[in-house]
């Protein structure tokens, strides 16, 4: 992965391009909006950066940060079906109160990205 513009010490584990919608935040449900974002998950931290233009990819300097989560303490399971009606929708909880869920087409990515979400919760879980 190529560094992100947030500035850490830690290399990025895994990046790609996923589909995402908050579904509650603070606690309360809020609507949904499906987004893509070219995410990048750097230690307990995943990045989600959009590119100017609100393409996709990464476009180095353009890539812009929009909001990071963490996820020491946190979950991420497979969605159930009255999430969403999209196939390979993962759902993840944040400690802070913050549901959401990723979404990619490919079946193979989105299950790379459950195996890369649940490890890293694991890991940083007791740090
Ligand atoms: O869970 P919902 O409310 O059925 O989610 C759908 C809606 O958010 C819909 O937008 P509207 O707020 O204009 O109804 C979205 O376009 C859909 O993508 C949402 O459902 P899916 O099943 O795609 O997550």
């Amino acid at each position: 992965c190529p560094s992100s513009p947030k500035p850490s010490n830690t290399s990025s584990e895994k990046c790609g391009n996923l589909n995402m919608t908050k579904i509650t935040e603070h606690g309360k449900k809020v609507r949904k909006n499906w987004t893509s974002y070219w995410i990048v998950l750097q230690g307990s931290s995943l990045l989600f950066n959009k590119g100017q233009g609100g393409g996709t990819g990464w476009f180095g300097r353009d890539q812009k940060l929009e909001f990071s989560v963490e996820l020491k303490g946190g979950s991420v399971n497979w969605a159930s079906k009255d999430k969403s009606s999209k196939k390979h929708v993962l759902e993840l909880k944040t400690r802070q109160g913050m549901e959401l869920l990723l979404q990619s087409d490919n079946d193979s990515h989105i299950s790379e990205w459950h195996k890369a979400l649940t490890e890293a919760i694991h890991t940083y879980a007791w740090e």
